[in-house]
């Protein structure tokens, strides 16, 4: 467990334009999927980083080969108690990056859960993101959503598509809209709008983890492959790497970029994937023979989800580089080394 492939490309230090200035970086969320790996790559790039959790939804498994290591910290801690940031930078001064991502990640605990949804994955943002313009962070940089689009089904999803009359289908889609309209009006601020991310640490154990990790469990163990619905929705499917490495774009431009590009930007590959395409290459990856079994569709399912990503592109050129057969071969060689 915690085997970690090589989903990165090397990358030298000179790529993110780094200077003598001594960068250390908050990451919140830092025990969840895309926290763990962003943790990590910023500890590669010679980072300091103070990673955040309270656990509700992380896993101490997912940071254990970053503890002990020198420049990280780890703090279990809720981001929705006052004055964190504060606290952290009086113990760290170095601190000048914030990467938030902790959230309440699943939609349906937010439609049980909306005030507790508000307070975390809105109120304690916004609240975050003024403690670091306070604070003279250089960039705050936020984990948007897909949901903020709500119901929109004009595909390739723009940017500017989700505004006040969006109609969302969850408190998170809405607690994350707000959040990430007031990111983006920040001077310092970035929020990526994340669509379908995968790859190694997913986990694949609760029926609202990504339909890729449960695809790829469900195929190594030859049960039924269960699709809700009539497996022709659509998903925008991007790789974890390609997802640390628009964070760190957006953050901290290479030398051609040399400022923060504040605003909301998409981040997927701009491509459609159907539940049952994703099903067949996963059957044939895994060389299964599993069945495919339809069940009820899911309430709420969004039909199609699209990402026009060409504004991150114009402002970072950061482009997606791991294709899709490509990142689930990786995520299956992970899956099937340390799970089953
Ligand atoms: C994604 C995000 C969610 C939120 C949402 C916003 C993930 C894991 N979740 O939810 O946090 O941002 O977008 O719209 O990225 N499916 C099956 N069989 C299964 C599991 C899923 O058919 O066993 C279908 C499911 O009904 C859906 C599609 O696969 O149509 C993708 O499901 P998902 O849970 O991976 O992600 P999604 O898009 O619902």
């Amino acid at each position: 467990m915690g085997h970690r492939v090589g989903v990165y490309r090397r990358m030298d230090r000179r790529d993110m334009g780094e200077t003598t200035e001594k960068k250390a970086a908050v990451v919140t969320g830092v025990a969840g999927f895309v926290g763990s790996h962003l943790a990590s790559r910023l500890l590669e790039l010679g980072f300091g980083v103070v990673g955040v959790d309270n656990l509700f939804s992380g896993k101490l498994e997912n940071i254990r080969s970053m503890q002990g290591r020198p420049g990280f910290s780890f703090y279990r801690r809720s981001v929705t108690e006052p004055g964190l940031l504060p606290q952290l930078k009086a113990e760290h001064p170095h601190l000048n990056y914030c990467f938030h991502l902790a959230a309440i990640v699943s939609v349906p605990y937010s439609l049980d859960h909306p005030q507790e949804t508000m307070d975390t994955n809105c109120t304690a943002v916004v609240e975050m993101l003024r403690q670091a313009e306070a604070l003279g962070f250089r960039a705050f940089v936020f984990a948007g959503s897909a949901a903020e689009y709500g119901t929109d089904q004009r595909l390739p999803l723009l940017e500017e598509y989700a505004d006040d009359d969006t109609v969302h289908l969850s408190p998170y889609g809405l607690a994350k809209y707000l959040a990430s309209r007031q990111v983006g009006r920040s001077p310092i601020g970035v929020s990526l709008r994340c669509f379908n991310i995968y790859g190694p640490l997913q986990d694949p154990s609760s029926p609202y983890s990504g339909v890729i990790s449960r695809f790829i469990r469900m195929a190594s163990r030859g049960e039924p492959i269960t699709i809700f619905g009539d497996g022709l929705q659509t998903r925008d499917f991007v790789y974890v790497s390609d997802v640390v490495e628009g964070y760190l774009r957006v953050a901290c431009p290479d030398p051609s970029h040399p400022e923060i590009q504040p605003g909301v930007y998409n981040i997927g590959r701009g491509i459609g994937t159907s539940i049952l395409d994703l099903a067949a290459l996963i059957r044939e990856l895994t060389r299964s023979s599993s069945k495919l079994s339809f069940l009820e569709e899911r309430a709420g399912d969004i039909r199609h989800s699209r990402a026009d990503i060409s504004a991150l592109e114009r402002a970072t050129r950061w482009r997606p580089r791991v294709d899709l057969a490509d990142g689930l071969a990786r995520t299956i060689e992970w899956m099937q080394g340390t799970r089953d």
